[in-house]
């Protein structure tokens, strides 16, 4: 009676073993899976670019404005933020200038309006023409404090075409506003705050 016991047993023991063998190497091909993906992961990555710089301004003109000025490339298009205060509340323009070069008091050290396509000053998008330099107005709150967003495909961070790359470049904020029309660059008035475009 003894033996018959025994018997099933160690049967039950061998298909145990086996069963712990099959669930093993199921953990193996499942760690293979999960550093193959990992792989992919990091090779999609790898393949979109996004770039992002910060810079900040400094007041010109004797304003107290100040702020921070953020560009960001996903390869397709860049999205500047900038985030300001210190301004007058309303209206205001906000350019891209040719030099990043922010040294004189009045900010005229950045040259005049980023112009790489030799097109009249305008609004951006205009059929006339416009500069890639022309951002245009945004509004500052009561406080004097403004966030300005502006996404396009028609610059770069660092690219070979000189016509979108924006390295080099300055951003200037005005105490006026741009008409879109006043040439060459929309009489938006003194020049409050200014940063280089420098990686
Ligand atoms: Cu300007
Ligand atoms: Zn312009």
């Amino acid at each position: 009676m003894k033996k018959l016991a025994i018997l099933p047993l160690a049967t039950l023991l061998i298909a145990l073993g086996s069963c712990k063998e099959a669930k093993k190497e199921t953990k193996e091909g499942m760690q293979e899976v999960e550093e193959s993906m990992d792989k992919v992961v990091e090779e999609v990555t790898n393949e979109i670019e996004v770039e992002k710089i910060t810079f900040t301004l400094e007041p010109k003109s004797d304003s107290n404005v100040n702020g921070e000025a953020t560009f960001e490339s996903n390869g397709e298009k860049v999205m500047m933020i900038a985030k300001l205060s210190g301004l007058t509340p309303g209206e205001h323009a906000i350019h891209l200038h040719e030099k990043a070069d922010c040294s004189s008091a009045d900010g005229k050290s950045t040259g005049g309006h980023w112009n790489p396509t030799f097109k009249p000053h305008g609004k951006w998008g205009a059929e006339e023409g416009y500069h890639k330099g022309d951002i245009g107005n945004f509004t500052a709150d009561e406080e004097g404090n403004a966030t300005v967003e502006f996404a396009t495909d028609e610059w770069c961070i660092g690219c070979e075409d000189e016509t979108k790359n924006i390295l080099g470049k300055a951003v200037i904020v005005h105490q006026g506003v741009d008409d879109y029309t006043s040439q060459p660059s929309g009489a938006a008035g003194a020049r409050v705050a200014c940063t280089g475009i420098i990686q």
